[in-house]
Formats: C-alpha cells, structure tokens, sequence
C-alpha cells in the first residue's frame, strides 16, 4: 500500500473525523508515513484525550483491502478496474441517459455519516440541485432530524450544545455517552467531580448506567410517557421556572392540562417503573433547576412516537428554564459562511420531493428526501420511478430498515455509483466503485458550536487514483456541462475560501488555530432580548405547524404496541443498534485487532434464557415479522436487562440486524423507522 503524506515529517494538529465530536488530534508523521495519532492537548474539545476510534484511523487509512482504483461491474458481475476518467464519463453518460429518458429526478443522491453535516453533504446537494433533481438523500432519514424537528418546533433552534460540565442534574434518555460521544463523558465527568447527579434511562444497565445516582429500567418505548409524569410532578408541585413560562412561553396552559393524565402510578403501569422511581426522576430534576440538561439519545427518535418523546423532553427544559444558560442547553450562534446548497437559488420543491407528500416536515427543516420512500420509489411503487443513484460515505445496505428490500431495490437501479474506502455491503451492489478520500486525505472547515470556534482541517495523506468529494463532483459536473456556473472553484481549498467570505476570514488565519479560531464569544440568554426563533416568537409546548399537518398541537403520548410477552408469536421486544465502544455503525468490522474484541451477538436476559433453556454462547436464531438472523446468545443478569426485552448491535455482515427490522413501521411525523421496541422471537437450532 502506497500512500503518502503531503507535509512534512513531525507533528501535524487537526480534527478528527471519526465521529462528529472532531477532537482536537496530533498526526505524527516519520518516514512519510503517519505513524500515530494522539490528542491534541490545546484543543478544549478533548483536552488531549482521545478514543480508540481516533487511532483506528491509521489502521483504516492503510489498510490493504483499502480501494485505490475505480471499479467497474462487469456482466458476469465481477468488477474490473476502470480508469478514473472513463469511469466519470461513463457515470455522466448514463446519468444524462436517464435524465433524457425519465427526467432529472429520476436520479439521487445519498450521503452517510461519514461525510458529516456540512461542507462534504453540501457538495453533494449542490450537485444533484444543479443536476435538476430535489432528491438528496442522507442518514439523516433516522439519525438526528427527527430531533432537530423537535427542538425547532418547540424553541425555533437544535438544542446541539448541552452545557454538561456545568450542569447539576443530568437526565440521559437511553444514551450511552461514553461509547457514543467520548467529549460528552470527559465533560460528565468534570460535572460529577462538582457534586452534579446523574440519571440514566436504558432497558439496558450501559457502562454510564454503572456511574448514574439514578439508573431506571423503563420498557422500551414508554420514555415519554415518563416525560409526562415528570413535566406533571414539576408543574403541580410548583418546581418550575413561572416566569419564564409566563414571558416566553406559548401553549403552556394546554400542556399542564394534558400532563395531569400522568400520575405516578399512572406512569408505573405504563413504563414498568415504581411510582417512586418517577418520583425520584422529578425531584431530581427539580433539584437541578435551572442547570438541568435532558439529553434525549437515538433511542428517543428510533421509537414509534420518537419526534413527539423528544418534543416533551425539550419542554421539560423549557419548563426548568434550562434554555439558553450555562449548565443548560445553549442557543448556538453559526458563523456567517457562504451556502453551497442551492434551495434558496434553484428551489426543486415542485418537483417532487421523494417522501415529501407523506413526511413533509422532513423536507420542509431538512431539506431531506426520505430515504424510506426511495426503495419503493426505486421498485416502481411510488409516484414516479428513481432510477440512478450516488452514494457517499454511506452503507445502507447494514445500515437501513429492512435490507433485503434495499438489496433487492439497489439491484433494480439502472445505475449505482457508490464511493467508499472498502467494498462494503453495499458497493458490491454498485455499477461502478469509487475510491474515496479519508478525512485525513481533504481539507475542510468545521464550526464547533457550542464552542463558537471554526477550523481547517489539514490534508494530511494522498493517494495517487483517489478523489476527494469535490473534485468528484467538480468532475462529473463538469462532464455535464454544470462545472462553470455551479462548481467554478479550481479545489476544495478555493471552496473553503469561498466558504469563508462573509466572515471576512482568510485561511491563513486559520491555520493559525489548529485549536479552533474564537469567531464569537459564547453568549447566553439571548431570547431576552429577540424572539425565540420559532413561527410565533416564543418557545412552544404547542404546534400549529403540526396541527396544519392534522397532528395533534400536543406532543401526545402513544403507548408503543409491543410490550413483552404480550404477543405469543413474537413475545421479545428488540432493540437493535445499541452502540458498540470500538465500531462506528458497519465500520472497523475489517480490522482484526477489533474484530477480535466482539462478535455479532443477541443479548437475552438471565430469565428468558432459561426459559428458552438457551446457554451461554450458544446459536440461536432471532426472528421478527420481516425476517430472521441467526448468531451467538449473550446471557445478561436481569437486573442488566430488562426481561422480555433483547438487544442487536448493527453494522454485521454476516448477521445483520436490518433484516429484522421494518421499513413501513414508521414515525407519523418524521418517517422514522422503529428500531427499538421490534417485536421478536428466539428460536434454538436444536
Ligand atoms: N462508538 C460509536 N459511537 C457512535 C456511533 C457508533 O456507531 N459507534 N454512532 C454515532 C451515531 S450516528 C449516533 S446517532 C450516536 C447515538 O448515540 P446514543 O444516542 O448515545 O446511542 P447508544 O449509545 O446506542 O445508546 C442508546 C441507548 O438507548 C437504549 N434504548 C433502546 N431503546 C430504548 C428505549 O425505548 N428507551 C430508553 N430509555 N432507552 C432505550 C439502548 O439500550 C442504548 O443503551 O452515536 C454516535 N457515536
Ligand atoms: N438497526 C439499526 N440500524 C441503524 C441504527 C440503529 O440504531 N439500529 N442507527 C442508524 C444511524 S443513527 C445511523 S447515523 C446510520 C449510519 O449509517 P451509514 O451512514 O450507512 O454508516 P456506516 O455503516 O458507518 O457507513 C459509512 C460508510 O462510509 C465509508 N467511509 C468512511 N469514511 C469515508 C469518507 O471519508 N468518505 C466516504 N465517501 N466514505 C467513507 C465507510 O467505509 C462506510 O462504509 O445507521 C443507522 N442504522
Ligand atoms: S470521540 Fe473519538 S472518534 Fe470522535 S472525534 Fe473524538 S477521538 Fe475522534
Ligand atoms: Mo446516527
């Protein structure tokens, strides 16, 4: 494997990109090889910590079955290499072939996680906008929007920066920080030290549940109606922030009214929880106030009535008058940058939007097509037919609901690009395989929020044969004839100048700040002197814009409709993709050292294994009503788990958890699919 640095040997600081927190790193580089990576000690965000993920890149970036050439499938269905350039012609080619024959939104484009929510998923959307077609498609069809809807709908901005260090109380709704957002942790913990308590809410005792002064075991699904109990407590016992509910607060009345149908007992029955236990959540909330932070996690939105559980969570802070302060939720304040996308300029909203006549809201604070539309929008079932799809720094094949449909409609595509660093799941799916670029293989700006800081990334790594996400696009709008009026910058370091235009900010001065250039002082209570952005001014416990839609103004409360042993078929509940400490999603499966460490696993509960008389380790197969999956038994002690309720991680190959889950059970509001309370059944081989 080839590969070499573009700067000099020694110690070069830059983010990481391994998940969304971007730490502060060190790439030390001998040889023309980076040899580590360690944190960066200047950097606030990790203080020179970092997880095992950061030093996973070095063996990502050079690992031997990394892509280094673009692949091309042949008939027989074996891939051949292709040169880079015929390989972007003949993509321009088919991609113009479908536009001619279908129209432009016939064609799609698909981001994953990997490349973030910023300016590598802006080059993507640019280009399909500039192509002609609405149809831009990302996780963000299950991760994060469904919240990002809630918290604008209720306070008009995403609640993105808890202030956990400064905060008294901290209410974790099934998150494992610790694995899943180390800096959040390192930030807990800092609180901890200062007396703060910590509840923790999970059908499963998690690594934080260990640490928390109050750990609930709740049956999965039933959280908000545990919000509502607590946002009762608050309100009847008068432990809420009165006047900032009567200066800045619309809805409240209504939401008070609502909330007496949770009594304690009332919740009890419904989560499984004592009364006490409820009551224990909501002195310690009360004790908190105001530096209370209710941290919602993805269990939250994966949920069936998820957008809704999040929107009580949020009001609970309203309710403890937690918005916009130090150890509360912190109003972000973006740098003013140049936008790529191109929603303003060239709206496509008439052009149908896949997803968008069934989820609008999806597409109206998004700005996202749904990808739980796009399979049967592929197979012919939806309005008109998607034919061509790019995807990016995404694995949907392990990664959405139901894989087998998505293998099937992935298959049915006349054209299928996709751009990895490996032959994934689903790049075996493709026509045509791109190698892409590593975050240490670009250069690009990252705003942290909370901290009002923007960085540069530095390009650290090049292969020879490999493109960076803008020269992609750059190339094959270019081929389409698109490059001069939507992608005229000569590099993606023009584009970050560009970029950086409206801040009056230049690189150079950037690059001055490996730890992050100050562009704003952090400001707090900031809606006493404007409007709380949402449609009325004012943090909302109501929502007209949900009520137009022929929701309920209330985030109302929807029991989930498995609950365990209730259905003899298919007894379990499954929660799937609990998050692993050393993978991220289906990454790091291909790194022997880590590969090692876990195996595909269904944990079962000390009480239902017996009574299946299942064994430690032992196969079993794991069946729901849209497929079945067979892999080892990990029994846990009932007070771990809740009995009746299993648990998957996803991102296996060989046992991938997506073939049990469902791509039709889905969020009223948001479209998001349930992948937490699955109804489920075990089976022994023998
Ligand atoms: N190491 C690692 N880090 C990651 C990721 C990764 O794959 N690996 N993925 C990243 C991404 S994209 C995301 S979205 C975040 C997610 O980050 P988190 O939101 O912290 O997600 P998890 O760590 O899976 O924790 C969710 C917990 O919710 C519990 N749970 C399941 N159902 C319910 C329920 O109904 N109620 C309650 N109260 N709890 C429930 C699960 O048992 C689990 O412990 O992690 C990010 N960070
Ligand atoms: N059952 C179940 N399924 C889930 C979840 C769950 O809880 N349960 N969680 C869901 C959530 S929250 C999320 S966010 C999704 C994530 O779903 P995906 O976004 O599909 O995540 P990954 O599997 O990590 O796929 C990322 C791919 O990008 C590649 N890659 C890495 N770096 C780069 C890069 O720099 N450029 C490019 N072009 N490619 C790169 C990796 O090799 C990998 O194949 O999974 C979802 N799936
Ligand atoms: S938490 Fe780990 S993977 Fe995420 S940015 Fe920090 S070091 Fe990288
Ligand atoms: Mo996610």
């Amino acid at each position: 494997m080839t590969g070499r640095t573009v700067v000099a040997d020694g110690v070069v600081p830059t983010l990481c990109r391994q998940c969304e927190m971007h730490c502060g790193i060190n790439v030390h580089i001998r040889d023309g090889r980076i040899t580590k990576i360690s944190g960066n000690p200047s950097h606030a965000e990790n203080r020179g910590r970092v997880c095992a993920k950061a030093a996973g890149a070095v063996d990502l970036v050079y690992h031997p079955e990394r892509l280094l050439t673009p692949l091309k499938k042949q008939p027989n269905g074996a891939f051949l290499p292709i040169p880079y350039q015929d390989a972007i012609d003949q993509i321009a080619a088919a991609v113009s072939e479908i536009r001619k024959r279908r129209g432009a939104r016939a064609v799609g484009v698909w981001t994953g996680e990997a490349i973030g929510f910023f300016q590598q998923e802006a080059y993507a959307r640019r280009f399909i906008h500039a192509f002609g077609s609405p149809n831009y498609f990302s996780a963000e069809s299950l991760c994060y929007a469904a919240r990002h809807i809630a918290c604008y709908l209720v306070q008009g901005y995403y609640n993105a920066c808890p202030d956990f260090a400064n905060a008294r109380t901290i209410v974790l709704w099934g998150a494992n920080l610790g694995y899943s957002h180390p800096p959040y942790m390192w930030s807990i913990e800092q609180a901890l030290e200062k007396g703060a308590r910590l509840v923790v809410i999970d059908p499963r005792r998690t690594s934080i549940a260990r640490r928390a002064h109050c750990y609930l075991q709740p049956l999965p699904g039933t959280d908000a109606a545990l919000a509502w109990g607590v946002a009762r407590q608050l309100i009847n016992t008068g432990c809420y922030e009165r006047q900032f509910v009567a200066e800045h607060c619309l809805g409240f009345e209504a939401f008070a009214a609502y909330a007496q149908r949770f009594s304690p007992a009332v919740v009890a029955a419904e989560t499984g929880l004592d009364a006490d236990e409820v009551l224990r959540l909501a002195d310690l909330v009360a004790e908190g106030r105001p530096r209370v932070i209710n941290y919602p996690g993805i269990s939250m939105e994966h949920q069936p009535n998820g957008l809704n559980t999040v929107r009580i969570i949020a009001a609970i802070t309203g309710l403890c008058g937690a918005v916009d302060r130090p150890g509360g939720d912190i109003w972000p304040e973006p740098m003013r940058l140049g936008d790529l996308t191109l929603y303003d300029c060239l709206p496509l909203e008439d052009r149908q939007p896949v997803g968008r006549d069934r989820f609008p809201a999806l597409y109206d604070f998004r700005k996202q097509c749904h990808s739980m539309m796009l399979m049967d929008a592929i197979l012919g079932r939806g309005d008109y037919r998607l034919t061509g799809l790019i995807v990016t720094g995404a694995n949907p094949v392990l990664t959405n609901p139901n894989s087998a449909k998505v293998k099937e409609a992935l298959g049915c595509l006349e054209l299928l690009v996709v751009r990895d660093l490996f032959l994934t799941a689903t790049a075996k799916q493709a026509h045509y395989v791109l190698p892409a670029a590593s975050f240490l293989e670009r250069s690009e700006l990252f705003q942290h929020l909370h901290r009002q800081t923007v960085s540069l990334t530095r390009k650290v790594l090049d292969f020879d044969g490999l493109s960076d996400e803008y020269t992609f696009w750059r190339d094959l709008a270019h081929r389409l004839g698109i490059a001069d009026a939507y992608f005229p910058w000569s590099s993606e370091e023009a584009v970050s100048r560009w970029l950086l235009q409206p801040a009056g900010l230049d690189l150079e001065t950037l690059k001055a700040y490996p730890q992050g250039y100050p562009y704003a002082p952090v400001r707090f209570f900031k809606y006493r002197q404007r409007p709380f952005p949402t449609a009325s001014g004012r943090f909302q416990f109501t929502s007209d814009y949900l009520k137009q839609l022929g929701h309920p103004e209330l985030p109302e409360y929807v029991p989930p409709a498995v609950k365990p042993y209730a259905d003899t078929a298919y007894p379990l509940v499954l929660i799937t993709g609990a998050r692993y400490r050393l993978y991220y999603h289906s990454r790091f499966r291909n790194i022997d050292r880590l590969r090692q460490v876990q195996r595909p696993a269904v944990e079962i509960a000390a009480q239902d294994a017996n009574r299946l008389g299942i064994q430690a380790g032992e196969q079993v197969r794991v069946e729901t009503r849209t497929g079945s999956i067979g892999l080892a038994a990990q029994i846990r002690p009932d007070s771990e788990l809740r009995p009746g309720v299993i648990q998957i991680g996803h991102g296996w190959e060989e046992a991938n958890v997506n073939l049990l889950t469902d791509d039709t059970d889905l969020d009223p509001i948001s479209g998001y699919p349930n992948m937490k309370t699955v109804a489920a059944r075990i089976v022994k081989y023998r």
